[in-house]
């Protein structure tokens, strides 16, 4: 057999030749102990030269997909586990349902290598092994590879020797696959687009791994091209899969991976005053409203890859205007009257728009950073003064810093850097971005999220040019929060640590951090009161489906505050978000980001009088993902957006279901939205309803 080249026929099969090594696994009857200890496999036992071995290894990316002990990297779960393949080969081939033709477990081996469905293994770590994923791979190694392979797999028996010399890896000062400058400026571009917000600009990792030359050059172009193609069950999308990226631009994102990330630029405030227009001066703005809606059952909704806000009514779901506001926006929230929306795009652009205006439109617009994801405004009127609608404030992912602006302007007048030391070990972290902020009705502040160093930044606005910052140690990768109802305490999930910060905003304090389940994700959570636990906060998760369920009221139910008094089982994993409100008997929940296409556009309520199961679960639409829910002002009306695509056909790219919250039946629908995501009624927004 010889190599025939890295030949790029890549499919959605050939990019799982990682599973090179086997999709194979026992019948379950004859599992080896789950005690057995997996170490290399001793000098001795393997007789094979290191470097061909690793080579081999990285031709055919195998590590991307499976964990094999003493190979740098290999730490995958598309495929099954080989820490004792040596050991299990044997029981394979004695399977009722085993209908290949090897008689050892070499043979066994290099038959999953050149025939891999032969025999597919039911389970892998991440879920079902995939039939038919992991193509025939003879051709991607050398007889000698091959058998270097076998050999080293086959004394993988767990039994070996711990004080063995591992395979070291070689990648120190080598240089990753070059592209073109075309290539280099289109994988930047796609990197900034799809990637960034889980993996770092600089790559160092939070939601998702770290991406960094170290790690991506021992997997190879082939093994995270497949990654990038096809996704992980722990939750990276299934960029080819889905359509966004070709096999080609999978390729060149996996090489790009491979080479130093470019420094990204800083941003000045003269940068930022540059960008900065009032397009209608506060003084030149209505006094009243010039129209008869009932402005405060507005939706502002998010036309994510059209880069524009619909505003539409609530109570005659008409659109009342489209609004430019530029790429991806991500969240609106309302200034602390209602009247204004602030909008914040990925680009870091803010745009203010005014709800008065006979048409509701822009009035203002700053870019303040280059990647951005959360906006929040002044939202306390008390002792120390009245706040309302007077300052803004910006949390950017890159340049890492916040900024406070003017509430009814946006004119930017202060940067603060997050750039400090993680909470835990002290180390310097060049990246810590602002994740989720809130405003506090109890203090003139905002409780700002920095993810990276694991700290909740209390910020005093009422000297803006001059803000005291309360810093209070958390845990690291901080991400979404909401309030609970009463206000007094802030939610935040910490997700890649599966936990869930409180932080008590009257006492200036950390409350509590609760495990929870596989990567929380609760948007801003939902409150209703348990009718065994009093006030309850519940969280989804991205990493598996449950809900969990924590209590809130310290003073109420001290036994239950702190701690997750329900776990409720949901269908299925990759939810994004979830909401309720007072007024209704129901949680709604979705799976915006589950692999199975019926759930990714179905939702499930939960009865809050028996919330130990779900209530409920239909699908919503024929096409789409069904993704975040908003209630309108009384309450009684749930909204919920199908997620299209902005290129496809009209009538596809998206709509928004509303149902009636009593019933459960659909009420209506608001056709032809491109690509609708996040929708926020003014008055919840105002009051922090969910
Ligand atoms: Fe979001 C909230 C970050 C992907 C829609 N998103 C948030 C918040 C953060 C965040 C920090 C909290 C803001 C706040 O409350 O101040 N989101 C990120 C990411 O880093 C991530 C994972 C990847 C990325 O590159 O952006 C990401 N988010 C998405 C999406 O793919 C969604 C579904 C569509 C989109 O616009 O990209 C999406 N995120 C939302 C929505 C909210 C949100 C609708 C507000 C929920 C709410 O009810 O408050």
């Amino acid at each position: 057999m010889k190599r025939k080249g890295l030949f790029i026929a890549l499919t959605v099969s050939l990019l799982l030749i990682v599973a090179a090594c086997s999709t194979q696994a026992p019948p379950a009857a004859e599992q080896v102990s789950p005690t057995t200890e997996a170490h290399p496999p001793t000098e001795a036992v393997m007789e094979v030269d290191k470097e061909t071995l690793l080579a081999a290894f990285q031709a055919g990316g195998c590590g991307a997909c499976h964990v094999i002990p003493g190979i740098p990297n290999a730490q995958g779960t598309l495929g099954p586990d080989l820490s004792i393949i040596g050991k299990l080969a044997a029981n394979r081939i004695q399977a009722t349902d085993y209908e290949g033709g090897a008689e050892s477990n070499e043979e066994y081996l290099r038959e999953s290598i050149l025939e891999p469905n032969t025999y597919t293994v039911p389970e892998c770590p991440g879920g079902p092994c995939g039939e038919g994923l992991m193509p025939p791979s003879g051709d991607l190694f050398s007889d000698v590879e091959l058998e270097a392979i076998v050999d080293y797999l086959s004394a993988l028996t767990g039994e070996e020797a711990a004080e063995v010399e591992s395979v070291t890896s070689t990648t120190a000062g080598v240089n990753g696959p070059s592209l073109s400058d075309e290539e280099f400026a289109r994988a930047k571009q796609i990197f900034f687009d799809r990637c960034a917000g889980c993996h770092g600009v600089l790559r160092n990792g939070a939601t998702g791994p770290a991406l960094t030359p170290d790690i991506t050059l021992a997997k190879g172009t082939i093994a995270l091209q497949a990654i990038i193609f096809n996704g992980t069950p722990r939750g990276m999308p299934d960029w080819g899969k889905q359509g966004v990226l070709s096999e080609a631009d999978a390729e060149i994102m996996a090489k790009y991976i491979q080479n130093e990330p470019p420094q990204p630029p800083e941003m000045s405030l003269s940068q930022m005053l540059e960008t900065w227009t009032v397009i209608i001066p506060p003084q030149d703005r209505p006094t009243e409203p010039q129209h008869d809606r009932d402005w405060q059952n507005f939706f502002s909704v998010t036309l994510r890859d059209a880069g524009q806000i619909a505003i539409i009514d609530g109570d005659t779901k008409e659109v009342v205007n489209i609004v430019e506001t530029g790429y991806a926006v991500h969240i609106s929230r309302m200034s602390a009257t209602g009247r204004y929306v602030y909008t914040i795009g990925r680009d870091g652009k803010a745009v203010l728009i005014d709800l008065w205006m006979e048409k509701p439109d822009k009035v203002a617009e700053v870019q303040v950073c280059y990647d951005a994801r959360s906006i929040e405004g002044s939202k306390y009127s008390g002792e120390e003064g009245n706040f309302f609608d007077k300052y803004t404030i910006v949390g950017c992912y890159w340049p890492p810093h916040f900024v406070i602006l003017d509430g009814a302007t946006l004119e930017p007048m202060k940067i603060v850097s997050t750039r400090s030391y993680t909470y835990d070990t002290e180390e310097y972290h060049p990246e810590p971005r602002v994740a989720s902020i809130v405003a506090s009705h109890f203090k003139p502040q905002w409780v700002v999220s920095v993810k990276e160093t694991g700290q909740v930044w209390l910020v005093d606005y009422s000297d803006p040019l001059n803000p005291t910052i309360k810093m209070i140690e958390a845990e690291l990768f901080l991400h979404d929060g909401g309030w609970e109802s009463t206000g007094r305490y802030f939610l935040v999930a910490a997700n890649a640590r599966n936990k869930i910060v409180i932080i008590d905003v009257k006492d200036e304090e950390l409350e509590a951090i609760v495990e929870t389940g596989e990567t929380p994700h609760p948007g801003r959570g939902a409150n209703y009161i348990d009718p065994e636990y009093g006030p309850v906060w519940v969280t989804s998760h991205l990493g598996e489906g449950m809900l969990a369920v924590i209590g809130v009221d310290p003073e109420g139910h001290p036994l239950s505050a702190w701690r997750v008094v329900r776990n409720i089982d949901l269908p299925g994993a990759g939810s994004l978000f979830l909401k309720t409100h007072p007024a209704s008997e129901w949680i709604w929940v979705d799976f915006t980001l589950n692999p199975d296409e019926t759930l990714q556009r179905s939702v499930c309520v939960i009865a809050k009088e028996n919330p130990t199961e779900v209530y409920k679960c239909w699908e919503v639409a024929d096409y789409g993902r069904a993704v975040h829910f908003e209630y309108n002002m009384e309450g009684d009306e749930v909204w919920i957006s199908i997620w299209g695509r902005i290129d496809a056909e009209k009538g596809k790219q998206g709509e928004i279901v509303i149902y009636d919250d009593k019933t459960l039946e659909e009420k209506a629908r608001i056709f032809d939205l491109p690509t609708p995501t996040g929708k926020f009624n003014v008055y919840n927004t105002v009051e922090d309803i969910y």
